[in-house]
C-alpha cells in the first residue's frame, strides 16, 4: 500500500481484520519498522481522535512524529492556481507540499469538504495534490469525500462485536446545528458494502447520498421502520448531498435524534457513532450511556487502524 484514502484499498477483507487484530495484540511487535522514519500529520480542521490516535500508532511503530495544524502558526495557504496573491494568505500548496515532503516519510492529511465546490470536494482537489506534488506516501485523516480510518475502525469494531453471521446494520441521519460533511456517511456506507452485513440508511428527503457510496444500500425514509431489528444503529449527521442544496442544513429535525424508544425496536441493538457527538441533538444521554453504546471501544479501535494502514505504508517504503 502507498497511499491509503479509501478502505476500497483495504485488499482482502479477511486479511485487513487479521492484521488489525495483529496490531491490537501486539501493539509494540513492530518498533524497528519505523525507526528513523518521520511522519507528518497536518491538519486543515480541527480533531482530538484522529491526531491522538494516529500519533499513538506511529509512535507503537517506532516512527518520529510532526504535528503541524495549518491555521495555527503556520503561513495561511492559497489553494487555487492562479491567483493574484494579495491577500492574507502568504504561501501556496503548490510550494507548501513538495517542502513539506522534503521533511517527512510519510504524509497524514486532514481537509475536510468546504462546500464552496461540489466539484471541487468530490475530486478530492486538495488530497490529491498532496499525492501528487509531495513525493511522499500520503494518507487521509478524513478528506473531502470519505474518512478511511475512522471506517476501518467501525468494521474492525462491528467485526469484533456482530453476534450473527450477518448483522443488520442500519446508518441513520440524525439532526445537527451545522452543516456537516458527508464524508464519515459516505465512507462507513462504502465500507459496509464490503462487509457481510444487511445494510439499511435511513434519512429524511433531500439527505440523499451519492450513489457511488449508496451502492446497494437499501434506503429507507421511515426511521422507525428502520430500526426494526437492527444489530447495530450508526448515527451520523450529514449536510444534503444533491443539486443545489449542497452543503445545506434541510432539517433540524428532533423527531430524527436517537432516543431508547427507537432502541427498544431493535434486536437490542449497540450504538456506535465516530465523535464528536451532540447529545440530545444526535443522539439522547441515556441512549450513549447506555451499556448497548460501544463508542469508545468504537473509538479505541482508531489506533489499531491507523497501525495497521500505517504499518503496510511502511512496508511498501
Ligand atoms: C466532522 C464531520 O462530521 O465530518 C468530523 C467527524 C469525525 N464533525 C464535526 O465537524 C463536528
Ligand atoms: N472521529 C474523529 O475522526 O474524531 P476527530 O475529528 O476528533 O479526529
Amino acid at each position: 500500500m502507498r497511499h491509503f484514502t479509501s478502505v476500497r484499498q483495504l485488499g482482502e477483507l479477511k486479511e485487513a481484520f487479521a492484521k488489525a487484530k495483529y496490531a491490537k495484540e501486539n501493539p509494540f511487535a513492530d518498533q524497528e519498522l519505523g525507526r528513523n522514519r518521520t511522519l507528518l500529520m497536518l491538519f486543515f480542521n480541527s480533531s482530538l481522535r484522529t491526531r491522538l490516535s494516529t500519533q499513538k500508532a506511529a509512535m507503537n511503530l517506532g516512527m518520529n512524529v510532526i504535528v503541524l495544524d495549518v491555521n495555527q502558526g503556520a503561513w495561511k495557504l492559497e489553494t487555487e492556481r492562479g491567483v493574484v496573491m494579495d491577500g492574507d494568505r502568504p504561501e501556496h500548496l503548490l510550494e507548501a507540499i513538495p517542502v513539506m515532503g522534503c521533511y517527512c516519510d510519510v504524509i497524514g492529511v486532514r481537509s475536510f469538504a468546504r462546500f464552496e465546490n461540489r466539484e471541487d470536494d468530490y475530486t478530492e482537489k486538495i488530497l490529491e495534490q498532496f499525492i501528487r506534488y509531495s513525493g511522499k506516501p500520503v494518507f487521509s485523516m478524513e478528506a473531502a469525500t470519505r474518512h478511511p480510518l475512522q471506517t476501518f475502525a467501525d468494521m474492525i469494531t462491528i467485526e469484533e462485536y456482530r453476534k450473527k453471521e450477518r448483522p443488520k446494520v442500519v446508518m441513520t441521519w440524525a439532526p445537527h446545528p451545522k452543516a456537516l460533511p458527508q464524508a464519515v456517511p459516505n465512507s462507513f456506507a462504502e465500507g459496509m458494502n464490503m462487509m457481510d452485513c444487511e445494510f439499511v440508511i435511513t434519512h429524511p428527503e433531500g439527505y440523499e447520498l451519492a450513489p457511488e457510496f449508496v451502492g446497494n444500500a437499501k434506503v429507507e425514509y421511515n426511521q422507525k421502520k428502520a430500526f426494526e431489528g437492527a444489530d447495530f444503529i450508526y448515527a451520523k449527521n450529514w449536510a444534503a448531498f444533491a443539486g443545489d442544496n449542497y452543503g445545506k442544513v434541510l432539517s433540524m429535525d428532533r423527531s430524527w435524534t436517537v432516543d431508547s424508544e427507537k432502541m427498544a425496536l431493535t434486536d437490542n441493538a449497540f450504538f456506535m457513532h465516530c465523535l464528536p457527538v451532540r447529545r440530545n441533538m444526535i443522539v439522547t444521554d441515556d441512549v450513549i450511556e447506555s451499556p448497548q453504546s460501544i463508542v469508545i471501544p468504537e473509538a479505541a479501535n482508531r489506533v489499531v487502524s491507523a497501525q495497521t494502514v500505517l504499518k503496510e505504508i511502511l512496508l511498501s517504503l
